[in-house]
């Protein structure tokens, strides 16, 4: 490498490094404790989204479950359904941004789902009654999932303000949508009413 093209590759990486930011999101219950299998996703409040391919995801069956069991993806975005059992499924969906059915299979469907309209899709099998996943498509590839310490790191955020919003599918209230404005490696932290696990 030349020392111009060095120059040129030390801006570049300088450039990332001053305007990609984090943001750190903390989600309790109304008791305090933390809550694991929190979406949480950023909107710039300047409603300057990056022109970006969503990216696809998986949701695989294992063991009569949905594996994750709550994931979140970007408007636009395709997901497959990979079964891992040695027993048919038959995976279907009654919400309003996306129904649909893959009727009775094994293995992987031939062509994933694509998910075009933002809002939540609650899924379940046809077959098994206690299988169930949740699938949130947001206007935004920012988004993150609270680990089992309730923490979710939204990452690669440009310098911006941004309204941070947080859901849950045990949320008392379904439709609620607690939000908070926040700038670029801000935090947020969010005190969720949920109903208990069953
Ligand atoms: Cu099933």
């Amino acid at each position: 490498m030349n020392m111009f093209k060095f120059l040129l590759a030390l801006l570049a990486s300088g450039a990332t490094l001053a305007h990609a930011a984090n943001v750190r999101v903390q989600v309790v219950d109304q008791a305090g404790a933390p809550v694991s299998d929190a979406i949480v996703y950023a909107l710039p409040v300047n409603d300057k989204l990056p022109a970006t391919k969503p990216a696809p995801a998986v949701i695989d069956q294992i063991k009569r479950r949905f594996v994750p069991m709550v994931s979140v993806v970007q408007t636009g975005a395709s997901v497959t359904f990979p079964n891992k059992d040695n027993i048919e499924h038959d995976v279907y969906s009654f919400s309003p941004p996306r129904r649909f059915e893959l009727n009775l299979y094994h293995g992987i469907p031939a062509n994933p789902v694509v998910f075009d309209k933002p809002g939540l899709v609650v899924m379940g099998c046809n077959i098994h009654d206690a299988m169930v996943a949740y699938l949130l498509i947001v206007d935004t590839p920012w988004f993150a999932k609270t680990d089992a310490s309730g923490v979710a790191t939204i990452e690669n955020l440009p310098a911006e303000s941004y309204k941070v919003v947080a859901w849950h599918f045990r949320q008392s209230d379904p439709n609620a949508q607690p939000t908070q404005k926040v700038g670029a490696d801000g935090a947020a932290k969010f005190a969720l009413q949920l109903k208990p696990a069953e």
